[in-house]
């Protein structure tokens, strides 16, 4: 049954079919399935089929865009149903999706796994500007600032966030974490980012590493 679910979950991705998302978001609950392995090993898998055939020209745009508002209607129902950690971890985190950058899913599956695990999520949505993370970072005295970015043209924006905290002096008061599909841990290295993270689980992991380092 398990299989069946998953396997229908990345189908109604790649149909474009809302309802059908929808529709099997709801069956898995009610199977009691693990809602974050839903939309890993299901949905997930969809959306990046999706996203190869996008690549080859075998799909366009407005097509991608109906696959992503089922994707965003499925997680949303899923998301909500992961268990909440209610102990605060008293971890404050500004999350954004970088300046010219549009893509929210990935970004939206972190801030909410951040926020199940007891972190104190600041999601300031995306196309945010380097210098509107720092100013809300700073408002809020943030630990942790994550940052999303899907476009190879788009990454540069993380090593410009790591150039400004340099410069404004107040790299060492924040911990830096990057994702998304173009971002690889060398990235992260090479601009000076504290950590990357595979995806949002890999993201919650880090965050308790880097705050049990200080
Ligand atoms: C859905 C989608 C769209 C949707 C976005 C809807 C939305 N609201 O997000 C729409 C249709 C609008 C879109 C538009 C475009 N897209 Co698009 N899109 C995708 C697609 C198919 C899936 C992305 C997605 O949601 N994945 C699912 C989520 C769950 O995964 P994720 O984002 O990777 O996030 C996970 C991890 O990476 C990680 N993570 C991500 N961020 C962060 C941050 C932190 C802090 C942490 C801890 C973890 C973390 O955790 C997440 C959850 O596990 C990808 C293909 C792909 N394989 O990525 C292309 C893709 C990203 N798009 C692409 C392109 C080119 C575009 C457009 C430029 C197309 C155009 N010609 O206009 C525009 C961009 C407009 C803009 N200015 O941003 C290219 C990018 C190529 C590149 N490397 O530069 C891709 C790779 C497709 C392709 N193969 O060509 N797109």
């Amino acid at each position: 049954m398990k299989n069946e679910i998953l396997e229908a979950a990345a189908k109604s991705i790649l149909e474009q079919d809302v309802d059908k998302a929808v529709e099997v978001a709801r069956a898995a609950l009610a199977e009691g399935l693990d809602p974050l392995e839903v939309i890993e090993k299901g949905f997930t898998v969809g959306i990046n089929k999706i996203g190869e055939l996008f690549d080859r020209g075998q799909v366009f745009l407005p097509e991608v865009m109906v696959c992503s508002d089922a994707m965003k209607a499925a997680t949303e129902i899923l998301n909500e149903a992961i268990p909440v950690e209610k102990r605060s971890q008293g971890i404050k985190c500004v999350i954004a999706t970088v300046e010219g950058d549009i893509h929210d899913i990935g970004k939206g599956l972190v801030v909410s796994l951040f926020k199940v695990n007891g972190l104190e999520v600041y999601d300031l949505g995306c196309e945010v500007p380097t210098e509107t993370i720092i100013e809300k970072a700073l408002e809020v005295n943030a630990d942790i600032i994550g940052t999303s970015a899907l476009l190879n043209t788009t990454m540069k924006q993380m090593k410009k966030l790591e150039d400004e905290l340099r410069e404004s002096g107040i790299r060492d008061k924040v911990k830096t974490i990057i994702g998304g599909a173009p971002v690889t841990e060398r990235y992260a290295n090479r601009i000076g980012a504290d950590a990357y993270a595979e995806n949002a689980m890999d993201g919650v992991k880090k965050v308790f590493q880097m705050m049990k380092k200080q």
